[in-house]
């Protein structure tokens, strides 16, 4: 049996009921194989046997009283899973459906994306099963002080740095920092994604969607193209989904579609994004209320937005949200650009199955790695106390998506893979993290 085999099974049989975990490990450890050929030194260390354990995990009990009086009970998690090249950092999910298992693929798909940022950067995630929909402001305040009174002490600008993720925006963000500060006493960079009167960074809430279609405008141009009058379909009504659309608009695409966990809209006519920001930065609402914009839309409770012709596929929900079905109809309607904004987006099959079929793939680790370079921006501008403009900030972000895309571009055709974005993207994140690891010793 390979090295990358025995490390993937044992690392499976030590953390059984864990499926998400189990699919990031299996999508990344194999992909290894050539570069653990050429460097006998790092099974030799146990780097990979290093790397699939958590440094440490935290689970914690998170009591709130919701505005009815009666006392809730929620689960807190973060996982520190490697800081070899710096803090642990990662963003926190409030999302009814996350468990420990959750939290650790995202975890260690973190490790990379950090990585492959360029930045110093260690991996770490964490989140709650707590659904912040339907609540009111006191409660979602109530439910954060709680989560952070736990949380603050593995906490630090020098530590472990969360930020967003599904359910956790500028709002709760606040929230947290405003309890960490009030435990700690320190004003410091211990959250990203912070408000900008207190500390947040320009083009933080922009970042992971801008930069999804960065890597993207990388993969058209290597193609002889660009994003000029193609047609687009995008997943999720979100943070990511509502600035991809906003800036594969500007570049002069046409997006046609978004979503939410009830369903879809299609405009033919291109979706009115301010409709969308409103209904959902400002409303709360759901992406149905959009009808009440557009008189040529439509919507679907059933089926996908894969099901809709486009050019470029931007998954920008959750985990697992294009399988092989939705693969299929994109294979079948053209497409020639899947990239992923969510984590995990597609399952490994509808990965292959694309991949085989010509269609170009960009994983999230790569793709959407512009939200955490983002916040690691904003920690160098809370550690210096000066805050940059709009397009400096802007023009960083579209470098370091600019240099993902090469080094993944590049360690995928150094191991006959040309074209292999997910396998350069795991090959070019490991490099750095195992070198750290060697030089540091067995810690
Ligand atoms: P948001 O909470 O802002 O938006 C999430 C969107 O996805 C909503 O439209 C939500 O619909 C939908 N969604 C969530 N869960 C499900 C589900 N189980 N089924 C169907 N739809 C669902 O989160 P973000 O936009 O921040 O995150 C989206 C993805 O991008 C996640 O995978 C996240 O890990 C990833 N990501 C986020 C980054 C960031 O900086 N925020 C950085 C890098 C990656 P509904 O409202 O109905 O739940
Ligand atoms: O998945 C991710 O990279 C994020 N949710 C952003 C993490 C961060 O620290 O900004």
């Amino acid at each position: 049996m390979s090295y990358t085999n025995k490390v993937l099974e044992e690392a499976k049989n030590r953390n059984p009921n864990e499926p998400e975990f189990h699919q990031a490990l299996t999508e990344i450890i194999p992909t290894l194989q050539p570069l653990l050929d050429e460097h006998p030194k790092y099974e030799e260390e146990g780097i990979l046997e290093r790397l699939v354990e958590p440094d440490r995990q935290f689970m914690f009990k998170v009591p709130w009283v919701d505005d009815s009086g009666k006392v809730r009970v929620n689960r807190g998690y973060r996982v520190q899973f490697n800081n070899a090249i710096g803090p642990y950092k990662g963003g926190l999910r409030f999302h009814p459906s996350v468990t420990l298992g959750t939290i650790k693929f995202l975890g260690f798909e973190q490790i990379f994306k950090n990585s492959l940022t360029g930045l110093p950067i260690g991996g770490g995630k964490g989140g709650s099963d707590f659904d912040p929909k339907g609540k009111s402001n006191r409660e979602v305040m109530a439910f954060c002080q709680s989560f952070i009174s736990e949380l603050y002490r593995h906490m630090g600008a020098d530590l472990d740095i969360p930020a967003g993720d599904i359910g956790v925006g500028g709002r709760e963000i606040g929230y947290m920092y405003g309890q960490y500060k009030r435990l700690t006493g320190r004003y410091e960079g211990s959250l990203t994604g912070k408000g900008l009167a207190y500390g947040g960074s320009l083009v933080r809430k922009e970042a992971t969607g801008y930069g999804l279609v960065y890597m993207v405008e990388n993969m058209l141009s290597a193609k002889g193209t660009t994003f000029e009058g193609k047609s687009v379909v995008i997943s999720g009504s979100g943070n990511v989904a509502i600035y991809a659309a906003e800036k594969a608009q500007q570049f002069g695409a046409k997006v046609t579609t978004m979503s939410d966990s009830n369903g879809y809209v299609h405009d033919p006519d291109g979706i009115d994004l301010e409709a969308v920001k409103q209904i959902k930065e400002v409303r709360r609402g759901r992406i149905k209320e959009y009808l009440e914009y557009s008189k040529k839309a439509e919507y679907f409770e059933n089926g996908s937005v894969w099901s809709i012709p486009c050019d470029l596929a931007l998954p920008c929900a959750t985990q697992n949200e294009l399988l092989e079905d939705g693969a299929k109809m994109l294979i079948k309607n053209g497409c020639i650009v899947v990239a992923e904004g969510s984590n995990m987006s597609t399952s490994l099959k509808a990965t292959e199955l694309l991949q085989k079929n010509g269609v170009f793939f960009a994983p999230g680790k790569a793709a959407n790695a512009g939200g955490v370079a983002v916040s690691a921006l904003e920690m160098a501008q809370n550690s210096s106390r000066i805050p940059w403009l709009f397009e400096e900030t802007d023009c960083k972000l579209r470098t370091i998506m600019h240099k993902i895309y090469i080094s993944c571009a590049e360690e995928a055709e150094r191991y006959g893979m040309k074209d292999n974005l997910a396998a350069g993207a795991n090959i070019a994140g490991f490099k750095k993290v195992a070198e750290a690891m060697l030089e540091q010793g067995v810690v």
